[in-house]
């Protein structure tokens, strides 16, 4: 089903390609990973092109082109592309679809042939089935489909759907290994007691933002140290790894809801995916990783750097995504500090607080960090808002919520979405974080929607 439309890409691009042709992409990992994808197809191809790197509240402004290349958005805003409609359009993206149609585009999103966009394929997924349908060549991208997958969060138990065709795709280039290990963050690049400490869903009692905690619990079984250096998850024997997940299982089991016991050991132990040609203490080893790299540079205005590096090009490139990292994390660690002494409102079961120390690009971040901090409950949905960046009239909503909740059916970004619109602004996403943009004035009609919404969703009475 799909093929058909993806070849009807493939003959757009081939008749533009002597033309004026711009990438168009979304500022997030997974958009940033889709830009590389599609950059580095078309520069195999000799085709030039430009690329570009945006939020989705900047899509009037894109300018106009013989072929423009939208990926990982577009779906989402086909009502705001008037003004490119005697421009040739491609779009690439696996948002739900907006029911309008569109001039002289040619629309691929999996959602229009019976695929799960939010789950099932990202949009450097739905690129690369693009740059594969171009040149089956273009099979070594696959790796980069995943880290887009890993950016949006797709890889919640483990990848499926047509993002497992593209794992398989990444696994036989040789590229890419898959297997079972703990879930935590920083597999290859950080002492273990630290990535124990950041581990927060679920949330493991005495663990979680504990850093005296984790080390003693690390000293208690033996594990973490070789002579006096603090080892890596990766540096773990089997057995040691099965000791430690046994013992994280335990301690949240106990602090989860009864209903979701039973779903935490799937949550501390699943798929992981590692690039086997990067460094072993690098960034890049882990896809997880590689996908906070590229959020780091959009977050830090650089995308460019995100896309230079994923597309292979390393030297300088890798030193100043480094440099963004560290800039990135810095930021982070900085509005986290100004949020501590911040009251959470509870309005039903929804928590909501307001960010508005948080710059409008880390919002999301931060709000997912503050879950199971400050006394916020990590088995609530949170919510924060901040004005945007663009314009101080407008604020930038950002929730988050324990990816558990999921198993209560929760789908936050449906619920974002309806709220959204409810109140005169536009948002969307993912079951476990979304966002949205919402005029000021309506900011208190929309959080009352959007706790009702959840409400509903939870089951909960609402009020
Ligand atoms: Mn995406």
């Amino acid at each position: 089903m799909m093929q058909a439309v993806l070849q009807e890409a493939v003959r757009l691009l081939r008749t533009h390609r002597e033309g004026k042709i711009s990438l168009v992409s979304h500022l997030d990992a997974d958009g940033i990973a889709a830009a590389s994808i599609l950059s580095k197809a078309l520069d195999r191809e000799g085709i030039h092109h430009t690329v570009t790197c945006m939020k989705l509240d900047q899509i009037p402004d894109v300018e106009p082109a013989d072929l423009i290349l939208f990926s990982d958005l577009g779906s989402g805003q086909l009502n705001h592309l008037s003004h490119l409609d005697h421009c040739a359009k491609i779009i690439l993206d696996h948002h739900p679809p907006l029911e309008y149609s569109v001039h002289n585009a040619v629309h691929v999103n999996p959602n229009l042939s019976g695929y799960d966009g939010s789950s099932e394929i990202s949009g450097a997924g739905i690129s690369y089935l693009f740059a594969r349908a171009l040149d089956r060549e273009n099979a070594d991208l696959a790796p980069l489909a995943i880290v887009g997958a890993c950016g949006d969060m797709q890889d919640f138990g483990r990848l499926s759907g047509l993002n497992r065709e593209i794992l398989e795709d990444a696994h036989s280039t040789g590229l890419l290994e898959y297997g079972d290990d703990l879930l935590l963050y920083g597999r290859y690049t950080r002492p273990l007691f630290k990535s124990l400490q950041y581990f927060s869903d679920p949330f493991v009692p005495g663990i979680t933002g504990n850093e005296f905690g984790c080390k003693q619990l690390l000293e208690t079984l033996n594990i973490g140290k070789k002579d006096v250096q603090w080892v890596t998850l990766s540096d773990l024997s089997f057995q040691e790894k099965k000791i430690l997940a046994s013992e994280l299982v335990k301690r949240s089991i106990h602090h989860a809801p009864p209903d979701l016991g039973r779903y935490i050991p799937q949550m501390i132990i699943g798929e992981s995916y590692s690039l086997t040609h990067e460094e072993l203490s690098s960034p890049l080893k882990d896809c997880n990783e590689f996908a906070t790299c590229l959020n780091a540079c959009g977050r830090r205005g650089r995308f460019e750097v995100g896309i230079e590096v994923a597309k292979g090009n390393r030297g300088i490139y890798y030193d100043m995504l480094v440099t963004l990292l560290q800039e990135h994390r810095a930021s982070i660690a900085c509005a986290l500090e100004n949020m501590s002494n911040t009251p959470v409102r509870r309005i039903s079961g929804l928590q909501v607080i307001d960010g508005s120390g948080i710059p409008d690009t880390i919002v999301g971040t931060c709000t997912q960090m503050l879950l199971g901090q400050n006394g916020i409950d990590t088995y609530a949905p949170l919510m924060a808002y901040t004005p945007s960046d663009r314009d101080p009239d407008v604020y930038k909503i950002s929730a988050r919520c324990s990816r558990l909740l999921l198993y209560r059916n929760i789908h936050m970004g449906k619920a974002m979405r309806n709220a959204a619109r409810e109140a005169g602004g536009e948002g969307g996403g993912h079951a476990p974080a979304c966002g949205a943009y919402i005029p000021a004035g309506h900011l208190d009609e929309f959080v009352q929607h959007f706790a009702g919404l959840l409400s509903l969703q939870l089951g909960q009475p609402h009020g």
